[in-house]
């Protein structure tokens, strides 16, 4: 269930803000969601009026003709052609009736047409819990990990000037159920290590966290890294606590014309400094901080220049989503070296699934949100450097198995907004932040139909 939002996202907003170069967003009801300016050349003016709604209608824009159990959704553009695809990971499990096909799939876009049947199938069936891209062996394409449950072997799926494979270069050997996965530079070295959140099964169901160090573009097959507690842990994330070890880096590409997606490579990003294109800066795009991409709201010309100025999360700080009996936490990274248990965590053990990294308030802190089970969803604030020790926010109620969570800015008024996946309630929210401070209940909500 991971990044559905993302795909709401884009599939609803994206289309939207690409088939028109206009400073004014206009949202399906009708009313104004959002007015800034282009570029620095037409100085049209700033943010002048947000939406305090979201701009998504109340029926999908795209659905998938395979019916399959997902686990993990990310958008990338994998074949470097200036348009976002869908990266789908499946699974096995003894639903009634069971899907016996499980196949990684991505489903391509044409020129902003998403195809509903996929167009990249993996020749193998792993279990998929998670599904991420991250260029690992530092070429500029951006390869699949899939990680995997049930004790399938997680895999990665490496990309070359031939295309994606669709059989994996990669195979782990390590001895987990693996729930979830984030890449991120932990030694500082330039090149993305590889985080697993995992579990094992009764009557021995407790797993480290592990990384998988990058050692010059490759990973060994067992993990290098594992934390000395042994836990259920559901989700990972990066962030720099104290910001002492940001990195500004840039990406240059060069439009083809039909190009309004762009990949950036190291993960997770920061923040974004500048784009410009043909050295105009420009200001008409979304990010997707944790996949590494930026979109822009229209195409630049063939040929033209687009330069990406960014600032990536190097020798993060890793938190943890935590299963019943044991904390969230955060892992500190001491100058590229992890610490092998958590040096900050929630105090709560009753269960929670699904971790997220954002500035919710602007202040240049990642801040730390949790899905809960049973239980609010709760973001705790970083104050300098410091995480608080209770959450700063709550969501009202409780919810019944949250299964994932992600910020996005999907209004476009600078402060990201939070969306959570239920498995439970077959649902979506979007609870949208307000000059940094969220709504408690859901300001926008999708009705799933199954699990
Ligand atoms: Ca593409
Ligand atoms: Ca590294
Ligand atoms: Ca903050
Ligand atoms: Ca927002």
């Amino acid at each position: 269930m991971k990044n559905i939002f993302i795909s709401l996202f884009v599939l609803s907003l994206l289309s939207q803000i690409i088939a028109q170069r206009n400073i004014k967003d206009i949202s399906p009801d009708g009313k104004q969601t959002n007015i800034y300016k282009i570029d620095d050349i037409n100085n049209s003016g700033k943010i002048l009026a947000a939406s305090q709604d979201v701009p998504y209608g109340i029926a999908p824009s795209w659905t998938a003709k395979r019916e399959r159990q997902c686990a993990g959704l990310a958008f990338m553009d994998y074949d470097l052609d200036g348009d976002l695809d869908l990266a789908v990971g499946n699974y096995f499990s003894n639903s009634f009736p069971p899907i016996t096909e499980y196949e990684n799939f991505i489903f391509r876009n044409d020129n902003g047409v998403l195809d509903t049947f996929p167009r990249w199938i993996s020749s193998d069936m792993r279990n998929t819990n998670d599904i991420a891209w991250g260029d690992v062996n530092g070429d500029g394409r951006p390869d699949l990990l899939s990680a995997s449950g049930s004790f399938a072997k997680s895999v990665i799926y490496f990309n070359s000037a031939a295309g994606l494979s669709t059989s994996p270069g990669w195979i782990s050997n390590d001895n987990n159920w693996t729930v979830g996965a984030a890449f991120g530079d932990v030694d500082g070295d330039g090149y993305l290590e590889m985080a697993f959140a995992n579990q094992g099964v009764s009557p021995d169901p407790y797993r480290p966290i592990n990384i998988f160090y990058n050692n010059g573009g490759t990973y060994a097959t067992i993990p290098s890294w594992s934390s000395s507690d042994l836990m259920i842990t559901n989700s990972i994330a990066f962030a720099d606590l104290d910001n002492a070890d940001l990195v500004k880096t840039s990406v240059f590409n060069t439009a083809n014309g039909n190009a309004y997606a762009f990949f950036v490579p190291m993960i997770p990003i920061y923040k974004i400094d500048s784009i410009k294109v043909n050295n105009v800066k420009v200001y008409d795009y979304l990010t997707e901080n944790v996949s590494g991409w930026v979109s822009l709201g229209y195409k630049p010309t063939n040929g033209a220049s687009v330069q990406i100025y960014y600032t990536y999360i190097s020798k993060g700080d890793m938190a943890g989503a935590k299963w019943v009996n044991f904390s969230s936490g955060i892992y500190f990274n001491n100058n590229g070296i992890m610490n092998s248990s958590p040096g900050w965590n929630t105090g709560y053990t009753g269960g929670q699934k699904g971790i997220a990294w954002a500035d919710f308030d602007l202040d240049g802190y990642f801040d730390l949100a949790i899905g809960g089970s049973s239980s609010p969803n709760v973001i705790y604030k970083n104050n300098a450097g410091t995480m608080g020790s209770s959450p700063h926010w709550q969501s009202a109620g409780t919810n019944t198995s949250v299964q994932d969570l992600k910020f996005c800015d999907v209004n476009k008024d600078g402060y990201p907004d939070l969306a959570v996946v239920h498995f439970g309630y077959s649902r979506v929210d979007i609870f949208i932040n307000r000059n940094g401070i969220l709504d408690t209940s859901p300001t926008w909500s999708y009705s799933v139909g199954t699990s």
